[in-house]
């Protein structure tokens, strides 16, 4: 039988199949000895005896995450919250840098527009290339769209705490998640959210939420992919007068001449730079 692995605790795995049964499972103990550790978001094929499951097969990997552990992972929804707390556009950067870094999809949802316009959040991502999708958890707004972009996909859902990503799976898996207010998670010093679970979509697909997946090392983007992963930059560079420019200090850069004419965000260059400088740094030292 086929399904997907939602959930490990303990050294058990909690597999979905197709007609939507849940099945403890164990491992088999070829995987220890192949060293291979089933994931969250692993295919699997799995044998059933006397109501005692095991996985006694793992698909390949679409895509592979390290934070938070999660396999075949199609989209990434990162989420900003217009307000409360205010965006902060350098870690949202950072967190499409590891969508892209690891060639998944990423696209951009702003919650809480009921508190404040997300008009210039949304510009600063649509000029960037990403799709983006304004949303209100409190007054049930924007879910259809959000929804048809996650349709029939594993969408992990990225923010910083308290910008409503529980609130938001809420709605479209019909699952109480355990949410909280700003003021509570900071006097508890930690996210409401703690462990790594799929969720089934109404409709089709899954969503996952997690607090850990918030940031990305600079370490982990080579200097030569470190364009790739700012698709307005990457779409400018042909312009500039010499190739492999870095778009730092080099003259006739067309890069810098569009963040000039504010047609590439300022922020967005500032996220560019700060990785930039990181790994220029890194790789000088070596
Ligand atoms: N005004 C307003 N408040 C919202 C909205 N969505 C969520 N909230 C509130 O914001 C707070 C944080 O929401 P959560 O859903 O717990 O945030 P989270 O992103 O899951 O936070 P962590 O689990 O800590 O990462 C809660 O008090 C929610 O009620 C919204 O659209 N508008
Ligand atoms: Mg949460
Ligand atoms: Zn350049």
């Amino acid at each position: 039988m086929r399904g997907i692995i939602y959930k490990g605790i303990g050294g058990f795995y909690y597999v979905r199949t197709g007609t939507g049964e849940a099945i403890e499972c164990k491992a088999r103990g070829k995987f220890r000895k192949e060293r291979v550790t089933p994931m969250i978001g692993d295919e699997v094929e799995i044998e059933v005896k006397n109501g005692k499951g095991s996985i006694c097969e793992i698909y390949p990997r679409r895509t592979k995450l390290i934070r938070p552990p999660v396999a075949n992972i199609d989209i990434v929804v990162v989420v900003a919250a217009a307000k409360s707390p205010d965006p902060n556009t350098a870690l949202i950067d950072k967190m499409l840098v590891n969508a892209e870094i690891n060639d998944i999809e990423a696209v951009v949802c702003i919650n809480k527009t009921d508190l404040a316009d997300s008009s210039g959040l949304e510009k600063i991502y649509r000029n960037a290339g990403y799709k983006t999708v304004s949303v209100s958890a409190q007054n049930d707004l924007g879910m259809d769209e959000l929804l048809d972009i996650i349709r029939g996909k594993i969408a992990a859902f990225a923010g910083v705490s308290g910008v409503g990503k529980s609130s938001i799976l809420t709605i479209l898996t019909g699952t109480e998640l355990e949410t909280g207010t700003v003021s509570e998670k900071i006097s508890r010093g930690r996210h409401t959210t703690r462990h790594v679970e799929l969720f089934p979509v109404s409709g089709g697909g899954y969503v996952l939420d997690t607090p850990g997946f918030s940031s990305v090392e600079a370490e982990d983007i080579p200097l030569e992919r470190l364009e790739q992963c700012f698709p307005e930059i990457a779409a400018a560079s042909p312009g500039c007068r010499f190739r492999g420019c870095a778009h730092i200090g080099e003259p006739d850069c067309a890069v810098k001449a569009m963040v000039e004419r504010n047609e590439i965000a300022e922020s967005r260059y500032s996220s560019y730079k700060e990785l930039y400088t990181i790994q220029k740094g890194k790789k000088e030292w070596k």
